[in-house]
């Protein structure tokens, strides 16, 4: 417990300790395990991160609270604790806001704290300074908002804060914390009292014995089962009993962007290099942490196979997610662990192995992908094309299984998430379910502060430049991330016209041959720029190797990249002609 200062007491002469909302908020963050904030300073909240600093948390300063929201959220996906984002009133919540309606909506743990202007004032709409009722414009943003207008329940508000984000489905949730809640003063020993450690923040959620068999049973039954794995169980952490469940039942899986790594990407009964070919022909489909939603084309249509030709079998811990694009054949409503546990116990001695035939088809269409795409990943042109570059970075992630890969893009981000293979869980970060442009250098930063581990970040020029700015942090901090920008002169290509051929450029086009390099000379880090493959696969070693803060500007064809990436279908399209 923190002790702020003594007082004299005019009657008795006794000095009672006392505390004040500053240190409470600290103790009660400290108490439960979380130990670094994310934000951006300012008034209210100045004081808490200096404090918090004081007091041996680790206190990130950004340069936009958006990127201190992202990396909270990513520090959440990453530890299963939530992730903190502080920022100040009004201008500032709403900046760190995006980032937590972005991990509401990834099932990321995150909390964001904002400081809040003088509530009499706010509720009168008198013109405080930063005036906004943050509360109500959170609410509909979050898994739950809460605000403390008194120190002596900022025990009970941290704590149901906590339990909201991480227990069922995780998820963001609102702290609101007003001014003059900050430096109200109690006695140290009832404020010590009134802090409450959550026990059992994300109870398991055991699945009911008759849903696992039923699953079982249509399992067995299959004649050409798939798994398919998405981020919510690489967030479960239940790594050791999902080989073994896939181990021991000989399953062909696929594994989601944010799921890669999981099991290797490499691993033999991974059917990644033949997607389209198991999600089409695939007779029962056993999706675990992954919805259905449109990065699954929503469970149906052409990449689904014919209508009605499958059984789903769906694992995850929101009994509404059941049902939400397609029926669901067998629900098992659970937490990750406690679901694969039931069902690897269940697969018993005799497990049929999946049958040959099925196995052999999977086998060939990868042979076949795989080779055609070798030859592509060997191009050593000038200038560089995404395969040619993606060869050399992917080569990077296969000598060092255990660096973080952050990836943002459109083209960048498609053609990285298919060509670089992933071997550990958790070491790939990306767009997630929004396709947000932007979460890179938050990521970045989160997650070799979380792990330690040293991070490639993978950006589209354009993805970049939403979250530029955070290079100095990265160097401020000196932290061992090198990011390498796909630099193709513009969102998807930099060889658009403007049609009516006014002075503007097209609208999807940058400052041609910028060097983005030279942004990072200025803060102190290493810039290099590359043209080839063999550059860029000596620059980023030296870096990875270094630990050192670098950008490598990596020169692409500004022509190689098509509209949106792997994506171009869901353009809208004008039926009265285009451009
Ligand atoms: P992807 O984008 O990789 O397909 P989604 O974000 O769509 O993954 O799905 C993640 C799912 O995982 C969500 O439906 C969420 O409820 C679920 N989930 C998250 N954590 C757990 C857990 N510990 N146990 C069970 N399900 C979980
Ligand atoms: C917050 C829309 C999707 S992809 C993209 C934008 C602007 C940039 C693609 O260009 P980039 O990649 O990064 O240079 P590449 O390799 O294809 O050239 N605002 C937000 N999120 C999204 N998704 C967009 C806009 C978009
Ligand atoms: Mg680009």
């Amino acid at each position: 417990m923190t002790v702020v200062t003594k007082v004299e007491s005019p009657t008795t002469n006794a000095q009672p300790e006392l505390t004040d909302g500053f240190h409470l908020v600290i103790d009660a963050l400290k108490l439960n395990g979380i130990n670094t904030i994310y934000g951006v300073p300012g008034i209210p909240i100045t004081d808490l991160g200096r404090m918090a600093q004081a007091e041996g948390m680790r206190v990130i300063s950004f340069r936009h609270e958006q990127h201190a929201g992202y990396a909270a959220g990513i520090a959440g996906f990453l530890t299963k604790k939530p992730g903190i984002c502080l920022t100040v009133s009004a201008p500032g919540f709403l900046n760190g806001l995006t980032a937590l309606a972005n991990a509401t909506t990834n099932c990321f743990p995150m909390i964001l704290m904002s400081g809040s202007s003088e509530r009499e004032i706010v509720d009168l709409q008198q013109g405080d300074y930063e005036e906004m009722d943050q509360l109500a414009i959170a609410k509909p943003l979050c898994k739950a908002a809460f605000r403390i207008l008194h120190a002596e329940d900022i025990g009970i508000g941290v704590a149901r804060a906590i339990r909201a984000a991480v227990s069922g489905r995780p998820g963001g949730v609102y702290l609101d914390l007003p001014a003059k809640l900050l430096p109200q003063v109690m006695e140290a020993e009832a404020g010590g009292k009134s802090l409450v450690q959550v026990i059992d923040p994300a109870p398991a959620q055991i699945p009911s014995p008759s849903s696992v068999t039923r699953a079982l049973d249509i399992l067995k039954g299959a004649k050409r089962p798939l798994v398919i794995f998405g981020k919510g169980a690489a967030y479960a952490q239940a790594d050791d009993e999902i080989r073994a469940f896939v181990e021991k039942s000989g399953l062909p899986f696929l594994q989601m962007s944010m799921a890669k790594g999981l099991l290797p990407d490499v691993h033999p009964q991974s059917a990644g290099a033949a997607r389209s070919t198991v999600l089409k022909d695939s007779d029962v489909v056993l999706l675990v942490g992954a919805r259905l939603n449109w990065l699954l084309s929503h469970g149906k249509g052409k990449s689904w196979g014919e209508p009605g030709s499958k059984k789903i079998i769906q694992v995850d811990i929101e009994p509404k997610e059941m049902d939400s694009n397609v029926e669901i054949a067998a629900p098992v409503v659970g937490d990750i662990g406690s679901c694969i546990s039931a069902l690897l116990d269940g697969l018993g001695e005799n497990w049929p192995t999946p049958p040959a035939e099925w196995i052999e088809q999977i086998s060939a269409k990868k042979e076949q992908n795989i080779a055609k795409m070798a030859l592509r990943l060997k191009k050593n042109s000038v200038p560089m094309d995404f395969h040619g570059a993606l060869g050399a970075l992917r080569t990077i992630i296969k000598e060092r299984p255990d660096a973080i890969l952050v990836n943002e893009g459109a083209n960048t981000l498609d053609l990285a998430r298919g060509i670089i293979d992933m071997y550990q869980p958790r070491k790939r970060l990306d767009v997630g379910t929004w396709g947000v442009m932007g979460i890179g250098m938050g990521s970045a930063i989160a997650a070799t502060i979380e792990t330690g581990k040293p991070v490639l970040a993978v950006e589209g020029d354009s993805a970049f430049g939403f979250c530029g700015m955070e290079i100095e942090t990265i160097c401020r901090y000196n932290l061992p991330v090198c990011t390498v920008i796909f630099n193709n002169n513009g969102i998807y290509r930099g060889t658009d016209v403007n049609p009516s051929g006014g002075p503007d450029v097209a609208p999807t086009v940058f400052v041609k041959d910028a060097r983005y390099d030279k942004m990072m000379e200025a803060f102190g880090g290493v810039g290099v720029n590359v043209t080839t493959p063999d550059e860029l696969y000596r620059a980023v070693s030296a870096a990875m190797d270094s630990g050192k803060p670098t950008l490598v500007n990596a020169v692409i064809d500004a022509a190689a990249g098509t509209e949106s990436g792997r994506i171009g279908n869901l353009n809208p399209q004008s039926v009265v002609g285009k451009k």
